[in-house]
């Protein structure tokens, strides 16, 4: 049987690492610090350095402290970097799971990368691992970690926790060796996922292609090991937005917006320039908005973030230049002297800066073709003043739309649709959008980031372990 987690310490793994003392760190960092500081915890992860000419499957470690954390990290070699980051994690699984097969690029050399460099993560964590740890793993850059470990004799409790949809059975098939992915998922005890549909899928996939049998409340078995894999939809520091909004930076930042902005209707988006973010689908139902309602004009005026994200890759250089295009389209077309309808803004945003935004805003375009959660739209509804609230207009594909059910949903590739929904959010009356924000905030407080790892932890910690040898033996 497994050991008691309550004395055990706590490892995370993921591709990145935060800092969790700093404040505005957000994400992970926030996610997960307190767990680990209680804990005095560890966190493994790249280092974020690439080293050129570097021998493939060996990187240097660093050591170093964030209070009572030790955060662990290790180097890349760029033929590593290529093959496992923006290789197989960015180009094929990304892609893939986000329901994208056409922008998928399955290459033979990224998934021995991504092998390879899992395998060098279990071996140098698993030098660092003591008997009572408690193993907690990110996202889809590390899906074979555990067996990895698992194979280096590791019989810790391992959870992992996937941040992006899992799309249907019939689109995981289409992925090359998604047989050895799903095998992969077998050694962890606990799979979280977003949303229920990701459950349903994880539970037809393993049923129809690997022949698992299912044991009830999440619990499949198959090869010999079994799993339990449940929805763990991931939320906000609600706590910490408050603070950077009550900050005396923020509130200049609002004062200063609504100064230059106090007679027209902000829109406001904001988000990674991904093309799983369906920003040239919102670029064209803002412009049909334009169009169809002309009382807009001279008005409305959207305001994207898109923060640059992943620049090697080609498909994100592509959108740059689509959303650049359609901008300036929209720009020429309906722009007058002193009013431009798109801020459109390629850059990181200050994170202390975003309460201000999302509090000047009428309404919020989170209007993603596919997402696993969106915590956007869940920090804009924390962020309204709730005497008198925007409105969240959010996609139905966005995981966040399981549980904020109170918005108007849309779906993106229905651009007059989308464009009359934001019309409807423009409009709306006072009394409708403070019913529709209070039971969207009480959701987004009751559901945030602290009670997600903790019920994950909680769940982890009381998983039924068996003992490891078989599993070690089939791995
Ligand atoms: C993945 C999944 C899932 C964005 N631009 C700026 C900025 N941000 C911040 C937002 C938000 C975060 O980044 C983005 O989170 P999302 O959830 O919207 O999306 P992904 O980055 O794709 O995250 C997603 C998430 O993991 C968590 O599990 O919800 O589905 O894809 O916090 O505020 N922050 C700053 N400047 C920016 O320009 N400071």
């Amino acid at each position: 049987m497994g050991s008691d987690m309550s004395t055990g310490r706590l490892v995370i793994v993921s591709n990145r690492l935060g800092d969790p003392r700093k404040p505005a760190a957000g994400g992970l960092a926030v996610a997960v610090g307190d767990a680990l500081a209680r804990s005095g915890g560890l966190w493994f992860g790249w280092s974020g350095k690439v080293v050129e000419g570097g021998a493939p499957g060996e990187g240097e470690v660093h050591h170093q402290r964030s209070g009572d954390v030790q955060l662990v990290t290790i180097d890349l070699s760029k033929a590593d970097h290529d093959t496992y980051y923006a290789g197989y994690s960015n180009q094929a699984l990304w892609p893939a799971f986000h329901y994208r097969l056409d922008l998928a690029d399955f290459a033979s050399g990224f998934f021995a990368g991504y092998q390879r460099v899992n395998r060098l993560f279990a071996r140098k964590l698993a030098a660092l691992l003591r008997p009572d740890d408690v193993i907690w793993v990110h996202d889809y850059h590390l899906i074979p970690l555990a067996d990895e470990l698992r194979a280096l004799g590791c019989r810790h409790r391992i959870g992992f926790f996937l941040h992006i949809p899992l799309p249907p059975p019939p689109i995981l098939a289409a992925i090359p060796g998604h047989e050895w992915l799903m095998r992969s998922l077998f050694a962890y005890d606990l799979v979280g996922l977003q949303t229920r549909s990701d459950a349903d899928h994880f539970a037809r996939f393993v049923q129809e292609e690997a022949g698992a049998r299912a044991l009830g409340e999440g619990g499949f078995e198959a090869m010999g090991r079994r799993v339990i894999a449940r929805a763990h939809p991931i939320g906000i520091d609600v706590g910490e937005f408050q603070r950077l909004a009550a900050s005396n930076e923020s509130r200049q930042t609002e004062a200063t917006i609504k100064k230059q902005y106090g007679h027209r209707r902000l829109l406001v988006g904001v988000d990674r320039l991904d093309y799983s973010k369906g920003l040239p689908h919102r670029f064209r139902a803002f412009r049909e908005l334009l169009a169809n309602y002309p009382e807009n004009r001279d008005s409305a005026t959207l305001i994207q973030i898109a923060s640059p994200t992943r620049e090697s890759v080609l498909a994100y250089e592509d959108l740059r230049h689509e959303l650049e295009g359609l901008a300036g389209e929209i720009n020429g077309d309906y722009g007058e002297l002193a009013w431009l309808p798109i801020r459109y803004m390629h850059r990181v945003w200050a994170r202390r800066r975003l309460p201000a935004l999302y509090r000047c805003a009428s309404v919020a375009l989170v209007t993603p073709l596919r997402d696993g959660m969106n915590l956007v739209a869940k920090e804009y509804v924390a962020m309204q003043d709730e005497a008198d609230p925007g409105v969240l207009v959010l996609s139905r594909f966005a995981g966040a739309a399981e549980q904020m059910r109170e918005a108007l949903l849309v779906n993106p590739y229905d651009i007059p649709a989308t464009a009359q929904a934001i019309q409807r959010a423009l409009r709306m009356p006072l009394g409708e959008r403070r019913e529709r924000h209070a039971a969207l905030l009480a959701q987004v407080k009751e559901h945030d980031v602290h009670e997600w790892s903790r019920t994950f932890l909680d769940t982890l910690s009381a998983v039924e372990t068996r003992p490891r040898d078989e599993a070690a033996s089939v791995a």
